[in-house]
C-alpha cells in the first residue's frame, strides 16, 4: 500500500492553530513522524483562502523538507498553485489534484510532462461528482485522453474515485467500490487512491469505519491511500489485509513490519 500521510492539513484544528501561530516545530514533527511511520508521500494542504494559500503552502513545504526526504503531495483545490508549488520541491512528488473541472489539467499536466512527478486525478468535472460508477468512468476517459496528449504515462496517474461521508451518502461506498473495480479493469497499471478518513466524518470512533473501509477498498483494487499513518492499528491492518489478499508472499512483509515495531503492543 502506497501511503500518503494526511496529517499536515489546515482543516485539522490543531494544524490550523500551528499555522496561525507559525509553530514550525509542530509541522516538522508531523512530517518526521509520518515519514518514520512509512508514508511514501507527505500530503501538505494549507486550507487557506485565496492568495494567502500560496504563502502557507510554501512555508509548510519548506518545513517538511527540513526534516525528511520523503516526497511531498501538494494538496490544493487551486491547480495553478499546485503547478507553482512544484518549483519549491527538491524532488518529484505528487500533485493533489486535478480533475475534469475547468482548466485544472491544462494548468498541471504541462508542468509534470517529461518529469517523475505523479498526479492525483479526481473523477469529477464541471457538473460535480457523478452519482454512479459509469459516469465517473466517463471522466476517467477524458483524463486518460489528456494524459496521452501530454505523454504522461498512466503509471504516473493516481485516480481518486472520491470517497464520501458514509453518514450522508447511503450508496456512496458501493459506488466507490464499483468505480475502483472498473478503473482496474479498464487499465491495470493505473494507481487507485482514496482518502480513507473521509468516510467516517461525523461518526463516533472513526477508526473502525476507516479500517473497515480500507479493507473493502483494497479488495476492490485500491493500492494507495491518503490516511493517518500514525495510527498503529491502521498500519497493522494494512499489512494484514495485504497478506490476506495474497499480496505478501509467506507474510514476509507483515512479519518484518511487526519486527520493526511498525505495529503491535
Ligand atoms: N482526495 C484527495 N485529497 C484529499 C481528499 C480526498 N485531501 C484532503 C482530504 N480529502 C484527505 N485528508 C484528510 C485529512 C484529515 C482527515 C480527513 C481527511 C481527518 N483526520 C482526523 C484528524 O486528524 O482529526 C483523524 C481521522 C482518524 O480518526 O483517523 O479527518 O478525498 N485526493
Amino acid at each position: 500500500m502506497i501511503i500518503v500521510g494526511e496529517k499536515i492539513n489546515g482543516s485539522i484544528p490543531s494544524v490550523s492553530k500551528a499555522i496561525s501561530e507559525k509553530n514550525a516545530d509542530f509541522i516538522r514533527n508531523l512530517a518526521k513522524k509520518q515519514s518514520d511511520a512509512g508514508a511514501a508521500f507527505i500530503d501538505v494542504c494549507a486550507s487557506a483562502p485565496g492568495d494567502a494559500e500560496m504563502e502557507v503552502l510554501a512555508w509548510l513545504i519548506g518545513l517538511v523538507q527540513e526534516v525528511t526526504d520523503t516526497p511531498i503531495s501538494i494538496d490544493s483545490p487551486n491547480a495553478k498553485h499546485c503547478a507553482q508549488a512544484i518549483r519549491l520541491c527538491k524532488k518529484p512528488g505528487l500533485v493533489n489534484s486535478v480533475s475534469g473541472e475547468g482548466t485544472k489539467i491544462e494548468d498541471v499536466f504541462p508542468a509534470i510532462a517529461g518529469t517523475d512527478w505523479k498526479c492525483i486525478a479526481l473523477l469529477c468535472d464541471d457538473s460535480g461528482i457523478p452519482k454512479n460508477a459509469e459516469k465517473r468512468l466517463t471522466v476517467l476517459e477524458t483524463i486518460l485522453k489528456k494524459a496521452e496528449t501530454y505523454k504522461i504515462p498512466s503509471s504516473h496517474l493516481y485516480i481518486d474515485p472520491l470517497v464520501e461521508m458514509l453518514c450522508t451518502s447511503e450508496d456512496g461506498v458501493a459506488v466507490v467500490l464499483s468505480t475502483i473495480k472498473k478503473i482496474k479493469e479498464r487499465q491495470a497499471d493505473i494507481h487507485v487512491i482514496g482518502a480513507a478518513s473521509n468516510v467516517s466524518f461525523n461518526l463516533p470512533i472513526r477508526k473502525y469505519v476507516n479500517q473497515g473501509f480500507i479493507v473493502l477498498a483494497m479488495q476492490a483494487g485500491m493500492d494507495s491511500a491518503i490516511l493517518d499513518p500514525l495510527n498503529r492499528d491502521m498500519r497493522g491492518l494494512l499489512y494484514a489485509a495485504e497478506a490476506l489478499l495474497g499480496q505478501d508472499e509467506f507474510c514476509m512483509e507483515y512479519i518484518s513490519a511487526f519486527r520493526a515495531g511498525l505495529f503491535g503492543t
